[in-house]
């Protein structure tokens, strides 16, 4: 099985996260030039868009990098002809199940990483020719599946014979030794990435992840069938609370219309929606997207070797 660094001709086993409305070349740029794989998340844009910032990437490094397609998007199918006639070289998709587009990835020669949140998925898109997959556990920030990264991630390590990367709940050196140990080959990140310095979102929402404790994430949207992982504030409560009491979905997406843009663009902390991990207790400070790189990977066997246990 090939290592994800030269899969992807990368320095560390790192994919970014995906962050919708937020990810752009600025973000993806900075983090493949780090040495892992920088995205830009596709999420919220049309292709012309996608294909401006894929151009504009190309301009900030000459490191590989890839394009989250958020499956549920209606613009998936023209970013995905996008992607293909601007040759880039790796592709991760969410919140969907990829299987429509693996032929056409596969004749392009399109590197394809599909992010799963269980053993089943995992084994039909593995089935379908994917490269790799990104096994999230319900950790994460944003849209989640119903399992924990400890959990998932060694039954689908044992399920197909493809590289596994974790996600969810990843960000510190602990935490992807952890994974390697659970038979992962790489990590995704996100939360951590929120708070870089090159992350393109407002520095509100940036604090609000640094001074974030364990217990301040909330999930948003588990009845409606999209649960959400975020912040708690103002609006997350009332909607949780909003929708225990019945309010049908119209009420809830009036209140959630533009939530995101409020949060990244205005930073409004009171009202937006704040996606982060519930690892976003362990993050102490923004910094450097290459420092955060150093510090997830480098002296790794140090840390190994210091477990002592019996
Ligand atoms: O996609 C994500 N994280 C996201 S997407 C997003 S944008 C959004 N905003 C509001 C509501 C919903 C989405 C924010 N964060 N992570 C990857 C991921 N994929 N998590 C869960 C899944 C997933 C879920 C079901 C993947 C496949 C799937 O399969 C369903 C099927 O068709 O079998």
């Amino acid at each position: 099985m090939k290592n994800i660094c030269d899969l992807l001709n990368i320095k560390y086993p790192l994919i970014q996260g995906g962050m919708a409305n937020i990810a752009n070349h600025q973000l993806a740029s900075a983090v493949s030039n780090a040495g892992g794989l920088g995205l830009i998340a596709s999420g919220g844009w049309d292709g012309e868009r996608v294909r401006e910032e894929i151009r504009k990437t190309r301009e900030l490094t000459d490191k590989p990098f890839g394009v989250n397609i958020l499956l549920m998007s209606p613009f998936a199918s023209q970013i995905v002809d996008v992607v293909i006639e601007e040759k880039v070289k790796v592709v991760t998709t969410g919140a969907g199940n990829p299987g429509p587009y693996m032929e056409k990835f596969k004749e392009a020669g399109i590197i394809v990483i599909p992010v799963v949140p269980s053993v089943a998925l995992a084994k039909r898109v593995a089935r379908y020719g994917a490269d790799a997959v990104v096994v999230e556990g319900t950790e994460a920030g944003g849209h989640i599946g119903e399992l924990t990264t400890m959990a998932l991630v060694p039954q689908v390590v044992d399920a197909i014979d493809i590289p596994v990367i974790a996600a969810g709940g990843i960000a510190d050196k602990r935490q992807v030794l952890a994974s390697f140990v659970l038979g992962a080959k790489g990590v995704q990140v996100g939360t951590i990435i929120l708070a870089c310095e090159e992350c393109p979102i407002h520095i509100n929402y940036k604090n609000k992840i640094v001074e974030a404790k364990d217990t301040d994430t909330i999930v948003t949207g588990r009845k409606t069938g999209a649960p959400v992982r975020v912040l708690k504030n103002q609006m997350a409560k009332e909607y949780v609370r909003m929708s225990d009491e019945g309010a049908t979905l119209e009420e809830l997406e009036k209140m959630t219309l533009g939530s995101l843009r409020r949060a990244v663009v205005e930073g409004d902390t009171v009202h937006g929606s704040l996606m982060a991990g519930q690892v976003a207790g362990i993050i102490k400070q923004i910094k450097p997207v290459k420092e955060i790189l150093h510090d997830l990977f480098d002296d790794i066997d140090e840390l190994k070797n210091s477990i002592s246990v019996f």
